[in-house]
């Protein structure tokens, strides 16, 4: 589903029958947003009608593609403001979006340049690209995924350096596939954090697969790991839609970007038409609750918090009551991350989600494990500790970029077995995207 539920079909439409010629045509011409009163005079009213009708025909004309379409519609605006409004609204009523959706829809991205204090298009262009992409479930589209390959690409360029630019010289320094070959290839792998297990597997599978086909050059070995690579992650399980609210039980140390990764989920959420709830579990320490606040406003989400210092599944507790009692589908519970205190916290997280699952049978739906890439091989023995006195069902990795420690994502999949289900690639809130194994093993290789 999406924010606008009813458009994904009328795009899908479009993008199928490549007739942009069919674009709806907007049942009443807007001459404004909310706040603009309607024009008296009829020379104002007249190049309205005529920046409409340009536009539309440029619609019509264009692509329908995502970005094609944003393109047009900030063809010559610089800035926020009333005109960038008008063809906001404009285009969504082009694509029949009820003006109710509409609205919500544009408001909310005001309140957030607000708050982010952006006012320059090119500040906020890519947010709005991607909000769109999400409200109009067209993640999927042919645009969105290279441009999230490229983020993908750019952000994994320490880990490239470290791993793809020494296995290249590897190769071309290498006559052949002998013992040196696959020694120095171990240590290469091993030195990007791919891991002491992991590498002897990957190297084992690709020796066997050099021998079985007869690869002889380089290009046919890449292709070869990439593939390898590919086939290295584990698929993320199909889910059967649970009885709302769903719960998504956040867990990691201090520090990995749990509470930014909460904010970054729920507004992807919200985008996509759900009604998220966030409840600040980590009662630890009063900024905690603080700063979690601060992003449940900024994402527009609802927000559940005790004073500091509060039993964490006593919020947990009342979280579940409120979201039932107020209809939110979506329950984040942020916890706490200290580690130090190891058994204190397993202890507090069990209890957790023995409150959980009492109370709502078959919750926490999801117990998602953060773990911080750029920590190399700790990540490993994180997600173990978390493991095994919890227990997980996926891990989001955060930090991505700027690491030359991306191969811990080939350690956690292979040794672990648990699916990667979201990467951070930065910090803004479109840096985190679905993880695709084989856009990975492209990116890191290409
Ligand atoms: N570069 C980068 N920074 C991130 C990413 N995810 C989180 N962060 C930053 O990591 C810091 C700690 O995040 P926070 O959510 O407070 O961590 P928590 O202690 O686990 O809740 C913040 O400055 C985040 O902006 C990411 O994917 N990339
Ligand atoms: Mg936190």
């Amino acid at each position: 589903m999406g924010f606008f539920s009813r458009v994904g079909k009328l795009w899908k439409r479009n993008q199928t029958e490549k007739t942009a010629q069919e674009a709806p045509v907007p049942e009443q011409k807007r001459a404004g947003g909310e706040e603009k009163p309607p024009s008296t005079a009829a020379t104002e009213a007249s190049a309205a009608e005529d920046w409409q009708n340009k536009l539309l025909q440029s619609l019509q004309q264009a692509e329908p593609r995502l970005s094609v379409w944003l393109d047009r519609i900030l063809q010559g605006v610089d800035t926020a403001g009333e005109e960038l409004w008008s063809r906001l609204y404009f285009l969504l009523d082009s694509l029949q979006v009820p003006r109710e959706e509409a609205q919500d829809f544009v408001e909310g991205f005001r309140k957030w340049l607000r708050d982010m204090d952006y006012d320059q298009v090119e500040e906020f262009r890519s947010e709005l690209q991607y909000r769109l992409a999400l409200a109009l479930d067209l993640e999927d589209e042919e645009d969105e995924r290279s441009r999230l390959f490229e983020k993908l690409s750019h952000g994994l360029s320490k880990t490239k350096e470290q791993l793809s630019r020494r296995v290249d010289q590897l190769l071309s320094r290498s006559d052949g596939f002998g013992e040196q070959f696959w020694e120095e290839l171990e240590e290469i792998l091993i030195t990007a954090d791919v891991g002491f297990k992991t590498t002897t597997t990957l190297v084992d599978s690709l020796q066997k697969r050099v021998r079985e086909q007869n690869t002889t050059t380089a290009e046919g070995f890449k292709e070869l790991f990439q593939e390898e690579l590919a086939q290295m992650f584990p698929a993320s399980p199909k889910r059967i839609k649970p009885i709302p609210p769903e719960i998504v039980l956040m867990l990691g140390v201090n520090g990995v970007g749990k509470t930014t990764t909460i904010a970054k989920l729920a507004h992807r959420a919200r985008m996509q038409g759900y009604k998220p709830l966030i409840a600040a579990g980590d009662t630890f320490r009063a900024a905690a609750i603080e700063q979690l606040e601060i992003w449940a406003q900024r994402v527009g989400t609802g927000f559940y918090a005790k004073s500091s210092g509060a039993d964490p599944a006593a919020v947990a507790y009342e979280a579940l009551d409120k979201a039932r009692q107020e209809d939110y589908d979506l329950v984040f519970i942020d916890t706490a991350g200290r580690l130090h205190t190891k058994t204190n916290l397993m202890e507090e997280l069990k209890k957790i989600k023995r409150v959980l699952a009492k109370n709502h049978p078959g919750s926490p739906h999801r117990s998602i494990l953060v773990v911080d890439a750029t920590t190399g091989q700790n990540a490993i023995s994180q997600t173990k500790l978390f493991r095994e006195n919890v227990g997980l069902d996926e891990i989001v990795l955060t930090k991505l970029d700027g690491t030359a420690k991306g191969g811990v994502v080939l350690g956690i999949s292979l040794e672990l077995g648990l699916p990667i289900t979201y990467i951070g690639l930065g910090e803004k809130m479109e840096d985190l995207r679905p993880f695709d194994g084989q856009s990975f093993a492209r990116a890191l290789l290409d």
